[in-house]
C-alpha cells in the first residue's frame, strides 16, 4: 500500500517548530496515475491516521536512493538518478511532461490553517520551477505559487517560500510544476510548517454574514463608471454571493470561463482535422452559468479573452493540431485566429444579444523584459499579430461592442511605452477602443505613477480606459486593513479626479468577490472577507466616492 506508506510518511518525519530543515526517511516510490485530476484524486483518498494527529506534519526528501515519496502529477515519468544532485547522492528526475503542472505531489491535508515554508533545489532548461499549492474552497480550487525558482540548465538553483493554507481549504496538494514541458531534476525538498502548529481536521466551514445592509458599490458610482467584478461558475452556487454581486456589481468578468482553454473543443477538432483545420472547434458548456446569471440580473459583461499566451491549449498552433511535430504556419494561424474571433463573438451575439458589451481582444502581450512577448501566437503569426486580432475582432464584434488591450504592470515606464508602441498601429487602424489596466498591484505601488501613466495612455493613445483586475495585495504590519482601506479610499479618489478632468474611466473591476476566492488569496488583496463581512477596502472604495473634493 504505497498510498498508505507516503500519508504515515508525512506524518511520521521529523517535527519540528519553526522552518528549519528536517531529514527524509525512506520510502517506496510513487503510485501510477495518468491525468491531473486521477493523481490528485488517488492521493488525496488517504485513509485517515488518529496517533500523530496533532503533530505537526513535514514532507522532507532528500532523493538519496529509490525510495522517496513524491506522487507522480499527469504524465510524467519519474526516475531516480545518481547522475546528477544538488547535494549528497542521487536526484528526481522528472520527464514525459505534457502540461505544465506536470510533475510530482504529495497530500498536504494536515497542513489545512496553517503557514507552511517550502524549498527545494532545481536544475532545468525550463527558466523557472515553481513549488505550487492547489486547494479547494467552497469548491472553487485555486493553484497558487509558494515558491517559483529561476532555473539552469546546468547547475541546481535553490528557492524557498511561505504561504499560509486556509482553515476552510480542501483537497490541498503541494507540487511542483513549471511553464514549460522540459524536463526538471529536484534534490532536497521540503514542506513544513513555520510557528506553531494547529491541526484542522477538516476544512472549516464559513458562516456567512448578512450583506444586506451595506450600501451598493454600483449605486453609489453609478454617475461615473462601472464597478465589476470576477466570477467563476462554483461561487454562482452560493446564496450569499448571488446575493452580494447583485447587489455591489453592475459589470462581471468570467475569472476563466471565457478563455482558450475552456472554450476550444480538442477531442472534437481532433476527431476531425480535416474539417477543422482552419476553424478549431469551441463548445460553450462553461460559460452558459455566469452568463445566465449575469442576464437575468442586469450585469454587463466584459469578455475576457480571445488571445493570450496563458490557458491557451498548445495543440492550437501546431501543423495538423499535432504537439510532436511543427508549428503551423502563419496562414494557417491567421485563419485559426479570424475564425476563433468569429465563432466565440458570433456565438456570444446571438445566444445573448447584447450582454457582452467589451472584449479584451489581446491580453499581456508586453514581455518582462521589454518588447513584445515571443508567445506561440507571436511565433506563427509574426509580430502584426496583434494588429491582426484586433482587425478580426473589430469585423466580427457587433456594433458597439468595445476593443480592449488588457496587461498587467502596464503602469510601469518601458512596459507601457512597450504597449503604446505596439498599440499604436492599432489605434491607428481604428480597430481598439480601450486599454485595460489589469492592476494587481500592492500598498508600495506608487498611487501618482499609476495615474500618470493612465492618463499618458489617454493623451497619446486616445483610448477609453477600464481598471480590469483590480486587487491590492496587503502590507506586512499589524495594521494591514486599515493601510489597505487607506490605499483603495486614495485610489479610487484619485481615479474618480481623473475621470472628473476628462479621462473617459469607463468601469472599474475587481478581481474577485472575497479574499478566500481571490487568485492571490494569502495575500488578501479584496474589499470582502471571507465570511463576507466588509473590509477597511470596502469602506474605503464607498468613502472616495462619497467625499470627493
Ligand atoms: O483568476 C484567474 C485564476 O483563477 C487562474 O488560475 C489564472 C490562471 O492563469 O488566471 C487568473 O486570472 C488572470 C487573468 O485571466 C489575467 N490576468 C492575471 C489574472 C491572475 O492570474
Amino acid at each position: 500500500m504505497k498510498l498508505k506508506k507516503v500519508y504515515a510518511f508525512i506524518l511520521s518525519a521529523l517535527l519540528l517548530s519553526g522552518c528549519a530543515a528536517a531529514e527524509a526517511p525512506a520510502q517506496e516510490t510513487a503510485a501510477e496515475s495518468t491525468s491531473e485530476s486521477a493523481a490528485a484524486e488517488e492521493i488525496l483518498s488517504l485513509e485517515s491516521a488518529s496517533a500523530e494527529e496533532t503533530e505537526p506534519p513535514v514532507i522532507s526528501e532528500a532523493f538519496s536512493d529509490e525510495n522517496f515519496s513524491a506522487e507522480k502529477r499527469g504524465t510524467v515519468i519519474l526516475r531516480y538518478t545518481e547522475d546528477e544532485a544538488a547535494s549528497d547522492k542521487g536526484a528526481l528526475r522528472i520527464f514525459n511532461r505534457n502540461n505544465s503542472w506536470d510533475g510530482v505531489q504529495y497530500n498536504a491535508e494536515k497542513f489545512r490553517g496553517n503557514e507552511l515554508e517550502a524549498e527545494g533545489s532545481f536544475r532545468s532548461a525550463n527558466p523557472s520551477v515553481r513549488i505550487s499549492v492547489q486547494y479547494s474552497v467552497n469548491g472553487n480550487t485555486s493553484y497558487n505559487t509558494i515558491v517559483s525558482v529561476d532555473t539552469k540548465e546546468d547547475s541546481y538553483s535553490k528557492g524557498s517560500g511561505k504561504y499560509e493554507i486556509p482553515k476552510n481549504a480542501e483537497n490541498i496538494i503541494v507540487y511542483v510544476e513549471s511553464d514549460r514541458l522540459e524536463e526538471i531534476y529536484i534534490d532536497d525538498l521540503s514542506v513544513k510548517v513555520c510557528g506553531e502548529y494547529t491541526y484542522y481536521p477538516e476544512a472549516v466551514a464559513t458562516e456567512y454574514v448578512d450583506t444586506s445592509d451595506y450600501p451598493s458599490l454600483k449605486e453609489e458610482y453609478k454617475d461615473y463608471f462601472r464597478i465589476g467584478t470576477a466570477t467563476t461558475s462554483n461561487l454562482l452556487d452560493k446564496e450569499p454571493y448571488i446575493k452580494i454581486i447583485k447587489a455591489q456589481y453592475n459589470s462581471m468578468t468570467l475569472g476563466n470561463s471565457f478563455k482558450p482553454d475552456s472554450i476550444l473543443d480538442h477531442n472534437k477538432t481532433v476527431r476531425d482535422v480535416e474539417k477543422y483545420m482552419y476553424s478549431p472547434a469551441v463548445k460553450f458548456d462553461a460559460v452558459k452559468k455566469e452568463l445566465d446569471y449575469a442576464r437575468d440580473n442586469g450585469l454587463t459583461v466584459r469578455g475576457h479573452t480571445l488571445l493570450w499566451h496563458n490557458q491557451t491549449p498548445e495543440w492550437l498552433f501546431y501543423k495538423n493540431y499535432n504537439i510532436g511535430g511543427e508549428l503551423a504556419d502563419r496562414e494557417t494561424m491567421l485563419s485559426r485566429m479570424e475564425n476563433y474571433i468569429k465563432n466565440v463573438m458570433e456565438w456570444t451575439e446571438e445566444n445573448y444579444p447584447g450582454l457582452v458589451r467589451t472584449w479584451d481582444v489581446v491580453n499581456e502581450a508586453a514581455d518582462d523584459d521589454g518588447g513584445m512577448r515571443k508567445s506561440l501566437w507571436y511565433q506563427t503569426v509574426g509580430e502584426d499579430y496583434i494588429e491582426q486580432a484586433f482587425k478580426f475582432a473589430r469585423k466580427y464584434a457587433p456594433e458597439d461592442t468595445k476593443l480592449f488591450y488588457n496587461d498587467y504592470n502596464s503602469y510601469q515606464t518601458r512596459k507601457q511605452n512597450d504597449i503604446i508602441t505596439f498599440l499604436r498601429p492599432v489605434v491607428e487602424a481604428g480597430n481598439i477602443d480601450g486599454m485595460g489596466m489589469q492592476s494587481h498591484i500592492n500598498v508600495d505601488i506608487s498611487i501618482s505613477q499609476y495615474m500618470a501613466a493612465l492618463q499618458k495612455y489617454y493623451d497619446e493613445l486616445g483610448l477609453e480606459i477600464n481598471v480590469t483586475e483590480l486587487d491590492v495585495c496587503r502590507g506586512k504590519g499589524d495594521d494591514w486593513q486599515e493601510e489597505q482601506g487607506a490605499y483603495y479610499k486614495e485610489f479610487m479618489s484619485e481615479i474618480l479626479k481623473l475621470r472628473k478632468n476628462g479621462i473617459p474611466i469607463t468601469s472599474v473591476t475587481l478581481w474577485g468577490i472575497s479574499d478566500t476566492d481571490s487568485w492571490i488569496s494569502s495575500d488578501y488583496p479584496l474589499i470582502f472577507n471571507d465570511d463576507l463581512s466588509r473590509k477597511p477596502a470596502f469602506d474605503g472604495m464607498i468613502e472616495a466616492v462619497k467625499n470627493q473634493e
